[in-house]
């Protein structure tokens, strides 16, 4: 979501400036923020090169206060980026521009330090003719935000798992979410936990289920593969005049993982109408008919390498996952807004409490949900 188109002011300046830095083409044109993301600050620039063309890229800074090994998040992103290219264009050499690359920046990296303006930046090519959704509108784009994240996990399950270092550890082991809100809880610098004694009474009465996953991938019931891990319906890139998903974005993330993270990060921000900001709680709930479609996408594209286990899982990582990025707010409300980006007073408390009642409607429905899956399942092995 752009705000502004920037020519010619300071911040047209310091974009060129950045821009420059990289192999884009021609000289800057314009520049504008995007705003959709609450840890990296992300540009688009537009430049035009000699023989008139126009070409947009997407400049971004890490945050190495999230990241603490930019260079490494880098490493990873390249091997994912290159990995995905290869596979895609042996299959379809006019995908070219449909799948992320990053632009060699001078110096030969695939990026570049920049003291005064923050740190590492990077350039990524602008997918032209595509948009993305903060929130789902219809079925169709769950059906196909969950094809995306599926075949997303297709193309990289034959990377060498070797090759990808985790960028943050522990990104999803919720018993150790849970056990830092309990440490932000008890040093509580700003005194806000006085705010909050009912959300954290709620987890304490649900923390018996937060060990689930992390156990059964212990004894080596659920494997771990290399998953994205920030599968948010904002990052499915969907081609612009028919709604069908090109490809998925905000590698940073991608790591060792469990299939079912990703999957309940969808349930979490692609089966309810509101978005993770809604202030309003009586809009805050899953629909089982986005609920159906993402499924059914999801399975269309996994359903060949899922185990058993992983299947019996799913609607599950819904409520986990949810329940997890809500503690993660509450956590940041807690220690003062460092890690997520807030625009308002107590956001993150707002975004904690949503999350905890869009968690309460998913628990709700879980055996809804789990049958719905079972059902998509059968139905394959008929085919
Ligand atoms: C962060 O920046 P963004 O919106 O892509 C966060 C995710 C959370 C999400 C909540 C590296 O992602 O884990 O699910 O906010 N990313 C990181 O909206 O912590
Ligand atoms: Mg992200």
């Amino acid at each position: 979501m752009p705000l502004q188109q920037h020519s010619n002011d300071d911040i047209a300046k310091r974009m060129a400036r950045i821009g420059d830095e990289f192999a884009v083409n021609g000289n800057f044109l314009y520049g504008e923020e995007l705003c959709n993301g609450h840890i990296n600050t992300t540009y688009r620039v537009c430049y035009r090169s000699e023989d008139g063309r126009e070409d947009r890229y997407i400049l971004q800074r890490i945050n190495d206060y999230v990241f603490k090994d930019p260079a490494q998040v880098m490493r990873n992103v390249e091997k994912v980026t290159r990995h995905i290219s290869w596979k895609i264009l042996r299959r379809r050499r006019d995908a070219a521009g449909q799948t992320l690359q990053l632009y060699p920046a001078r110096g030969g990296r695939n990026y570049i330090m920049l003291p005064d303006e923050g740190g590492m930046w990077r350039c990524y090519n602008n997918i032209e003719g595509t948009h993305t959704y903060d929130v789902v509108e219809n079925t169709r784009q769950a059906y196909q935000a969950g094809y995306a994240f599926g075949s997303f996990q297709d193309l990289i399950c034959d990377m060498n798992p070797e090759d990808i270092k985790e960028s943050i550890p522990d990104f999803h082991n919720t018993p150790k979410r849970y056990a830092d809100l309990l440490t932000s809880v008890a040093a509580d610098p700003l005194g806000r936990a006085v705010n909050c004694r009912e959300e954290i009474e709620k987890l304490a009465a649900w923390s018996g289920r937060f060990g689930k996953l992390t156990a059964m991938q212990a004894k080596g019931d659920l494997p771990t593969r290399i998953t994205h891990n920030d599968t948010k319906i904002n990052n499915v890139m969907l081609d612009e005049e028919t709604d069908t998903a090109v490809c998925v974005i905000d590698l940073d993330t991608v790591m060792p993982g469990l299939v079912l993270y990703d999957f309940g990060d969808m349930v979490r921000t692609a089966t309810c109408r509101a978005n993770e900001d809604e202030e309003d709680l009586s809009k805050v709930y899953m629909q089982l008919p986005f609920f159906e479609s993402l499924a059914e996408g999801y399975l269309d594209a996994a359903h060949g390498f899922l185990t058993p286990t992983e299947v019996d899982w799913l609607a599950f990582s819904g409520w986990l996952i949810t329940t997890e990025i809500g503690m993660r707010f509450l956590t940041d409300y807690l220690d003062g807004d460092k890690y997520f980006r807030t625009s308002k007073p107590e956001h993150n408390l707002i975004r904690a409490r949503n999350q905890f009642k869009l968690a309460e409607s998913i628990d709700s429905h879980l055996e809804q949900m789990q049958q719905y899956i079972r059902r998509l399942m059968r139905s394959y092995t008929k085919r």
